[in-house]
């Protein structure tokens, strides 16, 4: 019996992708989760990619992230290779600014689905309360951990009101 899907899998196409996916790690681990990081290329190591999305539905993984730049293949192969959802963060890596990369996910054919989010930092850290979204159906406790985190976040926008409002006020 397979164990239960409650961890990441973050996959990047090399480790340069690190500096902005480090991002989508540190909110996974802001939620508790488990995430298993790999660095796995589409076009380089094409058979360990395919080997290990072959094997992560029987170790626990519940969710693909997958950073990548330039043709950015990573999400698309990876979601050829398994039914579990998987997000993909275009990233910026060479003249293209990340365009080539957001324009090679978002592209997929029909039958092969890759949720694509925005380039760069803001992407990865979506990637990462999206899949924390994709547990919480079958978590309450994550779904609490996210609830929390929008009223945080409902909080910092309500203390940014506050700074811009002493600001007129002192005009
Ligand atoms: C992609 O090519 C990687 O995801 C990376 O964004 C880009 C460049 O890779 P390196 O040449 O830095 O290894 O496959």
């Amino acid at each position: 019996m397979s164990q239960r899907a409650n961890k990441v899998a973050l996959l990047i196409g090399s480790d340069s992708d690190w500096a902005v996916m480090e991002t989508c790690y540190r909110q996974l681990r802001e939620f508790d989760l488990q995430v298993d990081v790999q660095v796995l290329s589409a076009h380089r190591s094409p058979d360990d990619l395919r080997k290990y999305v072959q094997l992560a539905e029987g170790s626990g993984i519940g969710v693909f992230i997958t950073g990548a730049g330039m043709s950015a293949a990573l999400p698309g192969v990876v979601s050829a290779h398994t039914t579990l959802p998987v997000i993909g963060v275009p990233l910026e890596s060479g003249i293209l600014g990340g365009l080539d990369a957001l324009l090679s996910m978002v592209q997929m054919p029909p039958g092969v689905p890759v949720g694509t989010v925005a380039i760069g930092s803001a992407g990865a850290k979506n990637a990462a309360i999206l899949a924390a979204r994709i547990l919480a159906l079958s978590d309450p406790a994550l779904k609490s951990k996210l609830e929390r985190f929008a009223e945080t976040q409902t909080q910092s926008v309500h203390e940014k009101g506050k700074k811009v409002k002493a600001k007129i006020s002192k005009q």
